[in-house]
């Protein structure tokens, strides 16, 4: 039984030199060490021993398991240290390489116009509010007094969803609804995007974008509105920007004006971008609310009187930033973006 134990470790230890992977190591431990391994085998056979060879190969026999472990977990030891050395030396990163550029984006102009308007506002005491760009016919137009045979109401100008819903052609429909929800004094702008059937030219899109103003509040006068416009021009353009009021018809205001503002080219000496005139192109339209429009959202019109206007972003956009075509804000090429 020595010699067969001898064998045994002899024949492992043999074995254990040749492996070099993980698995073939498991492999040779379970077929000498495992239960049904080849030391277990022979020690099997212990029974038939006499009481005094007994302890003395059972002795022998444990050396041998702790012998043929010990080879095991070194061969162990190493082979995890070759695998390491070697997946380093596959995955080394070679530090003079140049990195890769990160791109950072940054907000579109349009955004950056409109964030700049939002503030101005607050500043002269305006709340914030959003409205759904798609609307009722009821906001949109109805209690706006558009009349049923208005042009703007006509299929081939608008967007129609249903009969009775749209996409919004104006902001306006937020003065209602907030005209609605809320008593006055009321002071608040809107913007967000608009939609109308015009085709596309340097200064139209079927998409664009507008800011809605609203005051309510007793004794609001023309003046206010006048002001109101003056101050926000100035406060965007500069101290030698001049607005120009030309009056105007809208059903929703009486009275109602369009706005021009001096040339941002020649201040309104008059030059070749502004055809001589001084004035550059329109980008607003306002007036006193129609207290119609008042009665229509349960506000007294008799008690109360208010002013409103829309501008147009994507132009205020184009003017502040110098940009000579509305196509180019909603192209998204990169090599016009970057510019600002
Ligand atoms: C209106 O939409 C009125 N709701 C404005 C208003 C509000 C008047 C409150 C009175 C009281 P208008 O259709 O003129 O008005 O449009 C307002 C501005 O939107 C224009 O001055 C122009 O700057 C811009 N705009 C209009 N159509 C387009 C378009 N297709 N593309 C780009 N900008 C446009």
């Amino acid at each position: 039984m020595k010699d067969k134990i001898s064998k045994i470790k002899e024949e492992a230890m043999e074995e254990i030199k040749d492996l070099n992977n993980m698995e073939d190591l498991e492999e040779l431990r379970i077929k000498f060490l495992g239960k049904k391994g080849e030391l277990t085998k022979v020690l099997r056979g212990m029974g038939k021993l006499s009481n005094k060879e007994r302890p003395v190969i059972g002795q022998m026999a444990n050396e041998v398991r702790q012998d043929i472990e010990k080879e095991i977990n070194n061969t162990k030891e190493s082979l995890k240290k070759e695998i390491q050395k070697k997946k380093l030396e596959k995955e080394r990163i070679d530090i003079s390489i140049p990195g890769k550029n990160i791109v950072l984006g940054h907000r579109h102009p349009l955004v950056k116009t409109i964030e700049e308007l939002e503030n101005i506002f607050m500043n002269m005491g305006f709340s914030v509010v959003y409205g759904p760009e798609v609307e009722t016919v009821e906001n949109n137009f109805d209690e706006l007094n558009s009349p049923e045979n208005h042009p703007s109401r006509d299929l081939t100008d608008t967007f129609y969803i249903t009969e009775d819903i749209l996409l919004r052609t104006h902001t306006s429909p937020v003065q209602i609804r907030v005209m609605k929800e809320n008593k006055p004094p009321l002071r608040i702008v809107s913007a967000g995007r608009t939609f109308r059937f015009d085709d596309v030219d340097d200064t139209h899109s079927p998409m664009f974008h507008q800011l809605e103003g609203l005051v309510v509040d007793e004794n609001v006068t023309m003046a206010n509105l006048k002001e109101t416009i003056d101050t926000f021009i100035k406060e965007l353009f500069g101290e030698d920007m001049h607005t120009r009021f030309r009056p105007h018809y809208f059903p929703f205001t009486e009275p109602s004006a369009e706005v021009d503002v001096s040339c941002f080219n020649c201040k309104g000496k008059g030059c070749e971008e502004c055809n001589g005139t001084g004035w550059s192109m329109e980008l607003l339209g306002c007036g006193m609310v129609n207290p119609k429009v008042l009665q229509n959202c349960g506000i007294d019109p008799d008690k109360y009187s208010g002013f409103a206007f829309g501008l147009g972003i994507d132009r205020i956009a184009m003017v502040k930033y110098g940009i000579d075509n509305i196509r180019l804000l909603f192209e998204n090429d990169m090599r016009f973006l970057e510019q600002f």
